[in-house]
């Protein structure tokens, strides 16, 4: 069965765009590029790109997966260097340049939250830690909610020094309420949020208290009754963190031919989180994108094309950062543009074309990253396919390349999100799910293919 991949066909798509003038192609080929072996432009690589090719690569990934503790593959642990193995040798067989950048940092590598809550019953609940969070135990504190969103120091009142104060998710990135609520002598730091999304403090370099999220279904209902019964609620909370330093390492193939001054970049993170075997998370990028690579190796291309398997995205693109931080200057600026592509086999997922304004500075991506977002959507448009444009999150490897003037965007089948009423009567059948996430299953523990719904819409 052949279908149409987002992934392939944008791949063709944001070549011609990096390609500017048609008439250079054949200036910078060097001598190996020269053979009849290659086909020259590769527009109609779309075709070529086959699902059940796709499919053995998730299969693969999830074989490895069943054979390690836990089933995870975590940054370092056997079940990512396995990943990483297969990935590089599949790459090196069709004649990719294989660079293994190797990666070594302390990683947060466990993490534990509990709240208990004193009173008539005790309540016991599990916190999610935010990554990077400082860590202890704090008994018989009192709740105490900021006011607005607890982006500002006078958000938090007198009487949260030394005691949990508790914020909603919005308004300003979770590292910046972390480190307002140090200033403010807060304790600890409770975001309330019903996602399962485990959050992140960005790095652990920067002031923080330890801050959890209490996930609950209904976060403001349980906040009142926390802190507006007439007898003060007490919380004892523990953070327990550990962490050790890991070796991994990030894989970049880099095409054969092509012109170094026009390179366009692809790529994905290779890792899952701790519960997870990630087969959707994101281990579907990986399978689209090595796919991707293994036909586009067919083809001359006019500029040269490097896939990105990234190590350590989930410990906030940790992979992507040191990569970055190699490169020289020059390096950089021959990078016209990146896209990243995770997450595409989301079984109630609705195509996302990540852009928009960055979260770090709060202006729009890079030059050039509108245009990469149009060719996305053009592409979708132009096959009936309906998608949305969302902000970039900060989340994605994209991040790294907003960073450094890289222009970048992302392709994404959703996460935790839910989808609307819209976005569900323009689904297919299989994925109408209205009102539920478009990932159910998203950090969760499961190593079903099955939970999977590969379908050629949005692989
Ligand atoms: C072209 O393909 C042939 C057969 O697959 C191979 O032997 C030859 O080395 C290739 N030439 C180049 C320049 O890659
Ligand atoms: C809040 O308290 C009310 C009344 O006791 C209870 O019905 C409700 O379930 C509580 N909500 C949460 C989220 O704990
Ligand atoms: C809390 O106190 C107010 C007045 O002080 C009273 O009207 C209300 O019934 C009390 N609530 C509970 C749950 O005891
Ligand atoms: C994973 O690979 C790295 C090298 O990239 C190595 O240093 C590390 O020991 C390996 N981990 C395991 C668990 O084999
Ligand atoms: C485990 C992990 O890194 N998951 C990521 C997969 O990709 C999406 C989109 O970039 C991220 O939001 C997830 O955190």
């Amino acid at each position: 069965m052949r279908f149409t991949s987002p992934v392939g066909l944008t791949v063709g798509a944001l070549m011609m765009l990096v390609d500017g003038i048609e008439a250079q192609v054949h200036h910078h080929q060097g001598p190996e590029c020269q053979s009849t072996n290659f086909t020259s432009v590769p527009q109609r690589l779309e075709f070529t790109i086959e699902k059940e090719a796709v499919l053995r690569h998730v299969e693969q990934i999830k074989r490895i997966s069943d054979v390690v503790p836990f089933h995870h593959r975590v940054t370092g642990s056997v079940g990512s260097n396995s990943t990483i193995n297969y990935i590089a040798n599949q790459l090196k067989t069709v004649g990719y340049d294989i660079e293994v950048v190797p990666f070594s940092a302390e990683i947060q590598v466990y993490s534990r939250a509990e709240l208990m809550i004193e009173g008539n019953p005790v309540l016991h609940m599990r916190l999610e830690q935010a990554v990077w969070s400082p860590y202890g135990k704090w008994t018989h504190r009192r709740v105490v909610p900021a006011s607005n969103d607890g982006c500002h120091i006078e958000d938090y009142p007198h009487r949260a020094r030394g005691q949990v104060a508790v914020v909603n998710g919005v308004g300003c990135p979770l590292s910046k309420k972390s480190s307002i609520a140090k200033s403010a002598g807060v304790a600890v730091l409770m975001v309330t949020e019903d996602t399962e999304l485990q959050p992140t403090l960005g790095n652990p370099d920067e002031p923080h208290v330890a801050t959890v999220k209490l996930i609950a279904k209904n976060p403001s209902q349980l906040l009142s009754n926390l802190t507006h019964t007439n007898t003060t609620a007490y919380v004892d909370i523990e953070v327990h963190t550990k962490l050790a330093s890991v070796e991994s390492a990030s894989i970049i193939a880099t095409s054969k031919c092509g012109y170094d001054g026009r390179t366009l970049m692809l790529g994905t993170r290779t890792d899952s989180f701790h519960r997870s075997a990630g087969l959707n998370d994101n281990a579907s990028g990986v399978a689209a994108l090595l796919e991707t690579a293994i036909q586009l190796s067919k083809y001359r291309t006019t500029n040269r094309v490097k896939f990105a398997f990234w190590t350590a995205g989930h410990s906030d693109n940790y992979g992507s950062r040191a990569w970055a931080q190699r490169q020289s200057e020059r390096d950089l600026d021959q990078i016209k543009f990146y896209l990243d592509a995770n997450m595409l086999g989301s079984a109630n997922g609705f195509p996302q074309v990540i852009g928009g304004t960055n979260p770090t500075t709060g202006l729009p991506g890079p030059a050039g990253s509108d245009r990469g977002v149009d060719v996305l959507r053009g592409f979708f448009g132009h096959n009936h396919i309906a998608s949305k444009v969302v902000d970039y999150s900060g989340r994605g490897d994209y991040q790294t390349f907003l960073d450094v003037g890289i222009p970048a965007a992302g392709l994404f089948g959703g996460a935790d999100g839910i989808k609307t009423p819209w976005e569900a009567s323009n689904s297919p059948k299989q994925r109408a799910a209205a009102g539920m996430p478009y990932d159910p299953v998203y950090n969760r523990p499961t190593t079903k293919l099955g939970a999977l719904l590969m379908d050629p819409e949005l692989l």
